[in-house]
């Protein structure tokens, strides 16, 4: 019979900038594994920011602030062991502390964080962020 369709979840992800670099981690979940993908996760009851602050802080032990919207972008994982659907909402901050250093608070799910320049990006990406990239994309001000 037919294959019943999932509901659409709602992604909260986040470009952390550091100076010209912002911080990726090379996924260990099913879907995206082994890929790099921004932190984020599950929007829960709380507003975008706040689940910006709080899947930041669980998955990388890392403080931000100057949170704000940028895109929002549907993404339907058909390929996926279990498909799924996710409207994806990207936010963008900075650190509160310019020196603080990411920790992979989770390593159940990703394979550690780093920072990456923008026009030297590691390989393969998410491609919900790849689809971006491609389209000329930038999450740096002022670009
Ligand atoms: P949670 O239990 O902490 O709430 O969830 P999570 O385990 O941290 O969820 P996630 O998979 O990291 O993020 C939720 C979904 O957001 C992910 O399955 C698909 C979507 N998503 C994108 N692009 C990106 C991205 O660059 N990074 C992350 N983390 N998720 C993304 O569409
Ligand atoms: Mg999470
Ligand atoms: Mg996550």
């Amino acid at each position: 019979g037919p294959v019943p369709s999932p509901e659409p979840k709602v992604g909260v992800v986040v470009f952390l900038l550091r100076f010209q670099t912002l911080l990726l981690g090379k996924r260990r979940s099913s879907i995206g594994h082994s890929t790099f993908a921004l932190p984020g996760g599950h929007l829960e009851f709380e507003s975008f920011e706040d689940c910006a602050a709080r899947e930041v802080k669980e998955e990388t032990g890392l403080d931000i602030e100057k949170i704000e919207f940028v895109t929002v972008t549907n993404n339907v994982f058909l390929d996926e062991p279990k498909p799924s659907h996710y409207v994806t909402i990207f936010m963008r901050a900075v650190l509160k502390d310019p020196q603080q250093v990411p920790q992979n608070i989770e390593p159940d799910k990703c394979d550690g964080w780093d920072w990456y320049e923008w026009d030297n990006l590691p390989k393969p990406l998410f491609w919900p962020l790849e689809k971006m990239v491609l389209s000329g994309f930038n999450p740096f001000p002022g670009v």
